[in-house]
């Protein structure tokens, strides 16, 4: 088919399904259709019975569900975008686990005003810290399954944080628990001079950016 039968309208669709798709790629990052593993040590496999996470720090209540606890939790589906500091961004890729919002319901959090943040922390000892209004509002979950199958461990299996709006090293594999907290706390790549807040779109690599 040459071009004298593609019709204007035809072509002008095209051009604006292409920049749609381009707006979806933040400043300084290329599309891949891979997933690539980054994790900053070992890969943690902890049984699933002994397994558990946990909601505490400087709140009035602890929680804690085990996993068979968890999995009973209301779920949800996401379809997002992610983007690695390392600059490559894979879209629609597909989550299923419990919205933060769900673990964060019965906490009372109106009434601690002061607890502003949130440091995830993990099996293996990787931590990161996010503002506490991050991860509420349908903008964050502790994910188990990936593109309808269980997250491998490699991903972050059994259990990942997913905090698609910012850069993915917040996006804690193996998390096992979040601390809440009134004062930010530098995690592990932020206390090693990554961004504090990481936003892609604002290309918060590292601190100063
Ligand atoms: N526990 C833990 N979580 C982690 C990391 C890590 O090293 N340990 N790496 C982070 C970084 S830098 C990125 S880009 C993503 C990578 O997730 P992936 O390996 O599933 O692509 O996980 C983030 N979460
Ligand atoms: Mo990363």
């Amino acid at each position: 088919m040459t071009s004298q039968f593609i019709s204007p309208g035809f072509k002008r669709r095209a051009r604006e399904a292409d920049s749609a798709f381009k707006e979806r790629i933040p400043p300084g990052q290329y599309e891949t259709k891979d997933f690539p593993v980054l994790s900053a040590g070992p890969t943690p496999r902890t049984p699933l019975d002994q397994w558990n996470f946990s909601i505490y720090g400087e709140i009035a209540e602890d929680l804690k569900w085990t996993w068979d606890e968890f999995l009973r939790l209301p779920r949800e589906t996401v379809t997002v975008d992610i983007h690695c500091v390392t600059k490559w961004s894979k879209l629609d890729t597909v989550w299923t686990g419990v919205s933060v919002d769900t673990l964060l319901k019965d906490l009372n959090l109106e009434a601690q005003p002061g607890i502003g943040y949130l440091i995830a922390f993990c099996d293996g000892g990787y931590t990161t810290n996010l503002p506490l209004p991050d991860v509420r509002g349908g903008k964050a979950w502790i994910a188990y399954e990936y593109d309808g199958k269980p997250i491998t461990p490699e991903h972050g299996g059994p259990a990942r944080l997913l905090v698609p709006h910012l850069y993915f090293w917040k996006s804690a594999k193996w998390v096992r628990g979040l601390k809440l907290v009134a004062q930010n706390k530098a995690g592990f790549w932020e206390s090693l001079g990554y961004h504090d807040y990481g936003d892609p779109w604002k290309e918060q690599r590292y601190a100063g950016d």
